[in-house]
Parts: C-alpha cells; sequence; structure tokens
C-alpha cells in the first residue's frame, strides 16, 4: 500500500472559457494526480493584486500517492498542457490556468521551489471562502486555527460572487466499486494488475493461492490421472478464501481487487475433466456458487497465446513449463463462452496483446482509464 495523502489545491482561470478551463483541470488531476473528493461552488471574483478580468476561482481535495516535490511538478505539467504560458515579467499576468497546492496533510515545507502552506492563502478571499466551503474544520499547519476561523480573520474586501454553474465531479475507482475481480488466462497478467491497482487505489487484495495446491504440479505431468482432484481441491480452496476474506471486509466500506473469480473453477473443469467426473464437479461447484459475492466489475484480460507462453516461461514456474499453446487455446475458448453466456455480470475485456503494462506508464495508465470510464 502506498502512503495516500490529502491536499488541498486552489484553481483560478481569467481567460478562455472559464468554465471549460476548469472541467478540464478536474479531469487531467483526476487522471494524473488521485481520486477528487470534494469540489467547491465555482466564485467569480476579480483579479487580485493585478489589473485584469475577472477569474472564476474553485479548491479542491484530493487524494494523491504523489510526494509535494513531484506533484507540483505534475500540476505545473498541467498548466501547460492547458495553454497557459508563463511570462517572465514581474507580477501577476492574465491566465487560463493556475493550480497552487494549498495545504499537504498538515505538514509545513519550506523548499525551493514549494512553501505549503501556500504563504498568501489567508490574505485571500478568493482562496479562503472556496476552501472554507469544502474544509471548514480543517487545521492550518501554523495559525493552528481552523479553516473557517481563518476565514473570519481575513480582511480581504473582495466582492465575490458565487454562481450557479457546476463542475462534474469524476467518480475514482474506489467509489465506484467494491469488489473488483480480475481474469484471464494462465500468465495474463492477472496478479501483477491486481497489484499495481490496489497499490494505487488504496485496495485489499485477495490472491489466488495456487502454490499451495499439491496437486498442480502432479497435474501438468499427467493431466487425466490428476485432473478431478486438482480441480476439487482448486474449488475447495477457492471457495473457503472467498468466503472467508470477503466475509472478513466489510464490503460497503472497503474496496477489494482479486487476480480471480470463482468461476474459473469451472472453466478449467470443463476443459480437464471427463464428461461424467464434469457432471459431478458442476453439482458441488452449483451448490458454492450460489453462496458466493459477485464482483461488482470483472475484467477479463485477453492475451495472445504467443505472449502467454512468454509470460510463464520468464516467470519460471518450473511445473509451468510444459504447458502447451493447445492448452492455452482451450482454456481461452472456455472462457470467451463464458464471457458470452455470462450475462448477470459486470464485465469488461481488455485487450492487452497489444500493450505492455508493466513497463510502459502510459498503456497502464490507459487500462486505468478504461476501468474507470466503463
Ligand atoms: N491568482 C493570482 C493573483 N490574483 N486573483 C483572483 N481573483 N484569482 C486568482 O486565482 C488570482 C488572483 C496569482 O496566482
Ligand atoms: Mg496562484
Ligand atoms: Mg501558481
Amino acid at each position: 500500500m502506498k502512503l495516500q495523502h490529502i491536499t488541498y489545491l486552489s484553481l483560478g482561470t481569467n481567460q478562455g472559457n472559464k468554465l471549460e478551463n476548469l472541467q478540464n483541470a478536474i479531469h487531467l488531476i483526476d487522471d494524473n494526480i488521485g481520486g477528487i473528493q470534494k469540489i467547491s461552488s465555482i466564485y467569480k471574483t476579480p483579479a487580485w493584486g493585478f489589473d485584469g478580468d475577472d477569474f472564476f476561482n474553485i479548491c479542491i481535495k484530493v487524494v494523491t500517492n504523489l510526494q509535494p516535490e513531484i506533484l507540483i511538478n505534475s500540476l505545473l505539467k498541467i498548466e501547460s498542457e492547458l495553454g497557459r504560458q508563463r511570462s517572465s515579467a514581474e507580477g501577476y499576468h492574465n491566465r487560463k490556468i493556475d493550480i497552487d497546492i494549498l495545504l499537504f496533510d498538515n505538514e509545513v515545507i519550506l523548499s525551493k521551489t514549494l512553501i505549503v502552506p501556500h504563504p498568501k492563502m489567508l490574505q485571500r478571499k478568493f482562496v479562503m471562502l472556496p476552501l472554507a466551503e469544502i474544509a471548514s474544520t480543517v487545521m492550518h499547519p501554523i495559525e493552528k486555527k481552523q479553516i473557517s476561523v481563518c476565514l473570519q480573520s481575513c480582511d480581504d474586501s473582495s466582492e465575490i460572487v458565487k454562481l450557479d454553474e457546476t463542475l462534474k465531479r469524476p467518480i475514482p475507482i474506489s467509489e465506484k466499486y467494491n469488489y473488483i475481480a480480475i481474469e484471464g488466462n494462465i500468465g495474463a497478467g492477472k496478479t501483477t494488475l491486481a497489484n499495481l491497482l490496489s497499490k494505487d487505489f488504496n485496495a485489499k487484495m485477495v490472491l489466488e493461492r495456487f502454490a499451495d495446491n499439491p496437486f498442480l504440479p502432479k497435474f501438468y505431468e499427467d493431466k487425466e490421472r490428476y485432473a478431478f482432484p486438482l480441480e476439487m481441491s482448486f474449488l475447495a480452496d477457492r471457495y473457503q478464501q472467498l468466503t472467508d476474506d470477503l466475509a472478513q471486509f466489510d464490503l460497503f466500506k472497503s474496496f477489494i481487487i482479486s487476480d480471480y473469480y470463482i468461476f474459473k473453477s469451472l472453466i478449467f473443469a470443463q476443459v480437464t475433466l471427463q464428461k461424467e467426473e464434469y457432471l459431478l464437479y458442476r453439482k458441488m461447484f452449483d451448490l458454492m456458487y450460489k453462496e458466493i459475492t459477485k464482483p461488482d466489475l470483472y475484467i477479463y484480460l485477453f492475451q495472445n497465446t504467443e505472449r502467454l507462453l512468454e509470460n510463464i516461461k520468464n516467470r519460471g514456474r518450473s511445473y509451468e513449463q510444459k504447458i502447451e499453446p493447445d492448452y492455452l487455446k482451450r482454456i481461452h475458448n472456455g472462457y470467451k463462452s463464458f464471457i458470452k453466456t455470462e450475462k448477470s455480470l459486470n464485465l469488461q475485456v481488455i485487450d492487452v496483446s497489444d500493450i505492455d503494462f508493466v513497463n510502459n506508464e502510459a498503456d497502464y495508465k490507459n487500462i486505468v482509464n478504461k476501468i474507470k470510464h466503463f
């Protein structure tokens, strides 16, 4: 789990389509900085400290994994992406967008590139009014007073108007879902993706305990002999883990990511078992399946056979090295018909055959965005 920080940001714009500038900034912050928990109303404010057009100002509350120095650089990047051009002349200037860090947890930061709390925030009503709206009881770490109290002692007499227009808050993944199951063929990258997502979004992980299964190495040696005990023990183990682990978490408060879903038992059993064995197995499966909590998002990672084999080779589990391309294709077809027929799951297929979400940050972000906007 990465450390999560709460930061309050002030956004201002006095050029171009101001409403659009704010909304675009919000989307870029959601994509690159972290989940946005609160957005204040929009306030129309006269330019403070210079002659210029009126501003639209807001404050937002963001949860981020970024350290302050990285955060400020990412914000500067967003500003220039939104068309801000910094002038070398002294003083304040009109701008399409300005994003300032007001508070970062209750830290006091005095570095060459960054001062937090923002040194001028207490003198500016265009900051304190929207901030008090979303953070009235938060303490200012130097004043040691609540923001609402700091606002009362702010003697900025600017005439500020609250507008009726509102901004859309992108719903963070952790608010949208309580339980995400990531599925896919052997070597598709399920565990890797579950790991990355759970770190980024502070989720609890439920990982498959394949390593404990004594039948798995035997199965790859002699499939016919060991298929039935293998599938039965996987089923029992998955059932036990899902009922225990999911019951432990409060499904409505926490956010859980697993690298499997119990239905994979049936998909593998269909491929590995004889007909009569499968019918017996199916009876057991149906009994257990009724009791199992269903994920509110089921992600299927599609990977082509060639790269599955490559991944299996790279992770180097000795007993997996004999897996044949044909076996992987049959498992894939099992998943495919499951995906076609199972209409009760909220199912998203993500094709990862042409991307590398482990080594390429943009590919990873792309997956996150697909999940977010699904
Ligand atoms: N930002 C400034 C200077 N003056 N005035 C208003 N009303 N709103 C701002 O966001 C603002 C300002 C420097 O960043
Ligand atoms: Mg500023
Ligand atoms: Mg600034």
